[in-house]
């Protein structure tokens, strides 16, 4: 069961100065009340739902049109439409699933074209508890671009747990023969896949979403124990600020 909710682009846009990202942060709260009275709330993915359910967030990185939209689509809905036009907004897609007789909200991030500027808003990779990175399997610049996306990934979630697609493999079946520096330097697991014909799409994402469930229960990313620590001490710094502070850096 998925449901679908966009969010405007202002959200995720690139920063470029302080205000403008401390003010991104007080739009996510706006969107957030907005959505609650639709009952489709931007989740605090630190914590579980108020019925208690396990939340989890997932995002998708890699360069544009690699085939991110296609293989959420594909998960989803089980269809593929080559022609479908992008929507412009960052897409949210809620999905409930069973992990280990145990319910869980999955929330999956998708861009809509911001990736384009080589470089998210860091509101996007706050909070994930798993990344699916995404490569062309018929354009290599799309495979070289992966460490950048990684680099950018490991700034803001240093520890969570990554996984790699290479897609687009019904039209280049030779890549499966082939081994991978990036994935394997990195200690990443690969999957072959194709969002047309949904070869191990299925696989791919079910252990995005154990690996993002085991993450959350065991976090072992030591700012996740300093966060919960300062909360603890209820200190008022929080995690989107300190995120923004890096943004600001990386994004100039
Ligand atoms: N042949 C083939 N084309 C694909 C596949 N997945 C996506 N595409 C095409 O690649 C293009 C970009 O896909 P999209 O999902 O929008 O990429 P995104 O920008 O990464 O979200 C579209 O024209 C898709 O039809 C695939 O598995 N096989
Ligand atoms: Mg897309």
């Amino acid at each position: 069961m998925y449901g679908l909710l966009l969010i405007h682009s202002s959200y995720v846009s690139k920063p470029t100065r302080r205000q403008d990202m401390e003010k991104s942060v007080e739009d996510e709260k706006v969107d957030s009340d907005y959505n609650s009275k639709d009952s489709r709330e931007i989740l605090n993915y630190d914590i579980n739902t108020s019925s208690g359910e396990l939340t989890v967030k997932v995002i998708c990185l890699g360069d544009t049109s690699v085939g991110k939209s296609k293989l959420l689509e594909r998960f989803l809905i089980n269809s593929f439409k080559p022609q479908q036009v992008s929507t412009y907004a960052l897409t949210l897609y809620r999905y409930t699933t069973e992990i280990d007789n145990e319910s869980v909200v999955v929330d999956f991030w998708d861009t809509a074209g911001q990736e384009r500027f080589h470089s998210l808003h860091p509101s996007y990779y706050h909070q994930a508890h798993a990344c699916i990175m995404v490569f062309d399997a018929t354009r290599k610049v799309t495979y070289k671009n992966l460490t950048r996306w990684h680099d950018e990934l490991r700034s803001y979630r240093p520890s969570i747990p990554v996984v790699c697609a290479a897609n687009k493999i019904d039209a280049n079946s030779e890549i499966t023969t082939r081994a991978f520096a990036f994935t394997e330097k990195n200690n990443i697991p690969l999957y072959y896949v194709s969002a047309s014909d949904g070869t191990n799409v299925v696989k791919l994402f079910r252990d995005a979403i154990t690996a993002a469930v085991n993450y959350k229960k065991n976090p072992t990313d030591w700012t996740d124990q300093l966060l919960a620590e300062l909360e603890d001490t209820d200190c008022t710094s929080t995690p989107s600020l300190s995120s923004s502070q890096k943004g600001e850096i990386l994004t100039q």
